[in-house]
């Protein structure tokens, strides 16, 4: 079985075709096709949505649910133009003018942010986290963002619990069911921590927190 389809048996909502390799010559744009037409299939499967990594054309061509746009990308605005209201279309934010920038009208509109790194990860090495103290800057921009912020960066099943308690919708992760000896099981983990975080926030929510 793929990594990508014991994550799927494993429970995980939210997929992304996330490929770095430069597309501009023909036969890696054909093979990225390829490989996202195989994954929206897959994906179908079990009717957890698609996203395409900065690529809008290509979740276009594939029949993608949506894309995940960078600051540098394409502006999520022309992004919904081409890609219609039903598309899901998520953008990295890190700082409170990027929140800020997030416009609430549909047209232009982003359905979620993504925020990290949270953790240190080797996956983007080198890339500062986001405050020294997180958990504080996570929150300071979920208080500002009109739309769902969704955490990322070294997130495994055993350190998600920071990540919703500092008001993330939800955690993003790579490695941690990439590299983990059973993905499907470590995917599974995954959604049982998020569960049991948002059941115990809901329980305890920080207003009561701060009273106590
Ligand atoms: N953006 C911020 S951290 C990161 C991205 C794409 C990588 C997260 O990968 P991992 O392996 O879950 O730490
Ligand atoms: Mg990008």
């Amino acid at each position: 079985m793929s990594v990508t389809q014991a994550a799927l048996e494993g429970g995980v909502t939210l997929l992304q075709y996330r490929d770095k390799r430069p597309a501009q010559d023909s036969n890696t744009r054909q093979d990225m096709l390829s490989i996202a037409q195989a994954l929206k299939a897959l994906a179908g499967r079990y009717y957890v949505p698609l996203l395409i990594n900065d690529h809008v054309e290509l979740a276009l061509e594939a029949k993608a649910d949506g894309v995940h746009l960078g600051q540098g990308d394409m502006p999520p605005a022309q992004a919904r133009a081409l890609l219609g209201e039903q598309a899901i279309i998520g953008q990295t934010a890190y700082t409170q003018d990027h929140f800020k920038s997030i416009k609430t009208d549909p047209a232009q509109c982003v359905d979620y942010a993504g925020t990290g790194p949270f953790y240190e990860t080797k996956t983007k090495k080198g890339k500062p986290l986001l405050d020294a103290d997180n958990a504080a800057a996570f929150r300071a921009l979920v208080e500002i963002s009109s739309v769902p912020i969704v955490g990322i960066g070294g997130i495994t099943p055993n350190n998600a619990a920071p990540v919703i308690e500092a008001g993330a919708a939800g955690v993003a992760m790579m490695r941690a069911i990439s590299e983990a000896p059973d993905p499907a099981k470590a995917a599974c983990a995954f959604v049982n921590a998020v569960r049991t975080a948002r059941a115990s926030c809901h329980a305890n929510p920080p207003s009561n927190r701060a009273a106590s």
